[in-house]
């Protein structure tokens, strides 16, 4: 399909902006995914290179491809983080967590030099709208629905889908997806948000664009913004 076309393009080029002999992180997602197939790929040919896992998904996609694998505590600092995105605004801020692996996704996006950030065009928007997904604390949860009322959201608890009740996050907490509307000033929600005790982190990244390239893919086309 032309979106799976477009997700390729976008992640064999950011796959092919790692450096040989490189600590890199890997994100989670379906547009990573592509990422690593090209990685596999420059492994085969001799590429050399190790990287630290964002979720049980990346990790165990990762293993599939022959990635070898370490952990944030051995490499602190990575020479780029590759990752995908819900949205992206033109000041390259961000919603993500559609896959509910956005706190180990921002720990690793920080630690690391660049970020390049995979999208498909549909992705691409002038105002970020998307609700913001937030891992919370499973103690804090109806601490967190007042707060997020208050500050003018409309909080959901994230059900699974095949399993029964809330999702839990790879580190064992709950996902509210709080619709904020549009939101012209993700910077402040992001610092409002992350004040409230209990709220561990929201997808919103706003805070890497000084560091961050967006490839954006559209058919077989793909730019680098
Ligand atoms: O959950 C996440 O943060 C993912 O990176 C998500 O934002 C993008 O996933 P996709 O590449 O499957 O759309």
């Amino acid at each position: 399909s032309l979106l799976a076309e477009s997700k390729r393009i976008a992640g064999y080029r950011a796959a092919d902006l790692v450096e040989d002999g490189t600590v890199i992180g890997l994100g989670t997602g379906s547009t990573v995914f592509f990422a690593m197939e090209r990685l596999a790929e420059r492994i085969a040919s001799g590429l050399s290179i190790v990287g630290v896992p964002t979720s049980y998904q990346a990790a165990i996609r990762a293993r599939e491809y022959g990635i070898p694998l370490t952990t944030l505590d051995e490499f602190p600092q990575l020479a780029l983080a590759i990752d995908g995105a819900d949205q992206v605004d033109p000041g390259l801020s961000l919603i993500k967590g559609r896959g509910a692996a956005h706190l180990r996704e921002k720990c690793v996006a920080d630690a690391a030099e660049e970020v390049v950030i995979v999208v498909d065009s549909t992705k691409t928007v002038d105002t970020l709208s998307a609700p913001v997904p937030i891992e919370v604390l499973p103690f804090a949860c109806g601490l967190a629905f007042r707060r997020l009322t208050e500050m003018g959201g409309v909080p959901v608890l994230r059900e699974g889908v095949k399993k029964d009740g809330p999702v839990v996050t790879d580190n064992g907490n709950f996902i509210i997806d709080c619709n904020f509307g549009a939101i012209p000033d993700p910077a402040s929600l992001e610092q409002q948000i992350a004040a409230v005790p209990g709220l561990l982190e929201c997808g919103l990244f706003t805070t890497f664009a000084e560091k961050m390239r967006v490839v954006v893919g559209e058919g077989r086309e793909c730019r680098i913004v």
